[in-house]
């Protein structure tokens, strides 16, 4: 018969393919290599090191799901996962610089760009010579994105914008800004624009004093009288699903990355409760401490699987975004409760940097929010089963 394996109970690695399997290999290694080593510091002093992008692009783990005639990897969306996985089991803010540059930024270029957008920016946020952002969320527009704001009017040339997004991943050192407008001229419907660092009216302040994902700097995308030309329009998409199309894909990436964080609080745990001994045994030999190991094995492991499952069907053209829904919100969910529980099996050694579990639990409640929080993605799948909304 076939042996247990307690870190993979249901042997997830026997159900990945070969190529997915090296791209997994190729993360695994550059995060040891390049971000566990950085990341003690650059999240207690809330610096972000933009040369990660070009690490990343270097390492092939940017537009994994691009194609390779832009400079991306041409790969699955199973690959894409085993990537945010491996990120993310080092620090969630990690994994938000990677998966917003691929699947906010790269993604709406690729699949509503023009033949011209695509070859001006893939290639070069592919290698991350160029930093991407992704501008949707608002002050007064957060769960409810259609109540934006921001408006795009129509000039001789181009457009005009104005607005403001809150929030936003990577903007304070972006080049390339994917951002969401109402726009006049397309009867008040949402559309995609591409602006660019230095253009006249756009800043992108810093926001200070978070106390999750400090590894990720965050910021505010600010447009005054921001004109444009037409090409910075995206041509091949128009309403909310433009950004909810980006959403799907990095939702999904996210329902993986939260499980390789619950993984790395779920192995410290274990190795602590091995070592750690109070009342002349180790901790890992009570039956409350195994109890917890118990429910994060159980919950990772179902966890993967349904990510896995997800996946797999996006690599198929087969999935709806309630499935993204039903994983985002159980893996964000059960992360969050294993980050804490890990952080308690640490005592007082828990809540120092040096054994990393209390980083993922604050790190986890932003990843619980964004992309949809918890309760919104409830709240989506009570409408796919009743057919019945109830957001108002
Ligand atoms: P609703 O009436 O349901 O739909 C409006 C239009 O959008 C279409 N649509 C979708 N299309 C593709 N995929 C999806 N998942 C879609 N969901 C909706 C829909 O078909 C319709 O199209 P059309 O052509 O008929 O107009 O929309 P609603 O306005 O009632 O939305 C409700 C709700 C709550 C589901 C939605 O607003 C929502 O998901 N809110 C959460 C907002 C959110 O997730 N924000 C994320 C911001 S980005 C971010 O957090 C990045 S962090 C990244 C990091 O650092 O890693
Ligand atoms: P709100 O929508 O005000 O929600 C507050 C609370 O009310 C939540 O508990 C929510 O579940 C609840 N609630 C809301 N509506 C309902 C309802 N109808 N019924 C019941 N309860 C409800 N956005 C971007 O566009 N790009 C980014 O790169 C980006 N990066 C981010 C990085 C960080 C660090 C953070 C914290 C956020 C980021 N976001 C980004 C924004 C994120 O997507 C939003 O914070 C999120 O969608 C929630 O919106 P909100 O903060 O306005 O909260």
């Amino acid at each position: 018969g076939q042996s247990f394996k307690w870190e993979d109970p249901f042997l997830l690695d026997d159900q990945l393919e070969e190529d997915e399997r090296m791209i997994r290999d190729t993360a695994a290694a550059f995060a040891a290599d390049k971000l566990a080593p950085r990341v003690k510091d650059a999240y207690l002093n809330e610096t972000t090191d933009p040369a990660i992008f070009a690490e990343m692009g270097a390492a092939g783990l940017l537009g994994v799901t691009v194609s390779d005639a832009y400079g991306g990897v041409g790969a699955g969306y199973v690959s894409y996962g085993l990537v945010a996985r491996e990120v993310e089991r080092i620090d969630s803010g990690y994994r938000s610089m990677m998966s917003v540059q691929s699947s906010l930024v790269m993604y709406p270029i690729e699949a509503y760009g023009s033949e011209a957008q695509k070859q001006k920016y893939l290639p070069k946020l592919a290698s991350g010579e160029w930093i991407g952002c992704f501008g949707l969320t608002e002050p007064d527009a957060g769960s409810d994105p259609a109540g934006m704001k921001t408006r795009a009017k129509k000039t001789d040339g181009g457009y005009v914008l104005n607005g403001s997004k809150m929030w936003i991943s990577n903007s304070p050192i972006a080049d390339v800004f994917v951002v969401w407008a109402k726009s006049e001229a397309h009867d008040g419907k949402v559309r995609g624009f591409v602006l660019e660092k230095g253009m006249k009216g756009l800043s992108a302040p810093k926001i200070e004093g978070k106390l999750s994902l400090r590894a990720s700097i965050t910021g505010e995308i600010v447009m005054e009288d921001v004109e444009v030309g037409e090409d910075a329009l995206l041509p091949n998409v128009s309403g909310m699903s433009g950004p909810f199309g980006c959403l799907n894909r990095a939702r999904y990436g996210i329902s993986w990355g939260a499980m390789g964080a619950a993984e790395d609080c779920w192995f410290r745990a274990h190795a602590y409760g091995m070592e750690r001994k109070q009342f002349d045994r180790p901790l890992a030999a009570t039956q409350l401490y195994q109890k917890k190991l118990a429910d994060m094995q159980t919950e990772i492991a179902l966890g993967l699987q349904g990510a896995l499952r997800v996946g797999r069907l996006m690599d198929a053209g087969k999935f709806a975004p309630e499935m993204i829904s039903i994983v985002k919100r159980n893996n964000c969910g059960k992360a969050l409760d294993i980050a804490r529980q890990a952080r308690d099996m640490h005592g007082g050694n828990g809540i120092s940097s040096e054994y990393h579990v209390m980083r993922h639990a604050q790190n986890l409640e932003t990843v619980n929010t964004y992309e949809g929080t918890h309760d919104v993605h409830a709240l989506i799948l009570g409408r796919g089963q009743t057919g019945l909304q109830a957001f108002f």
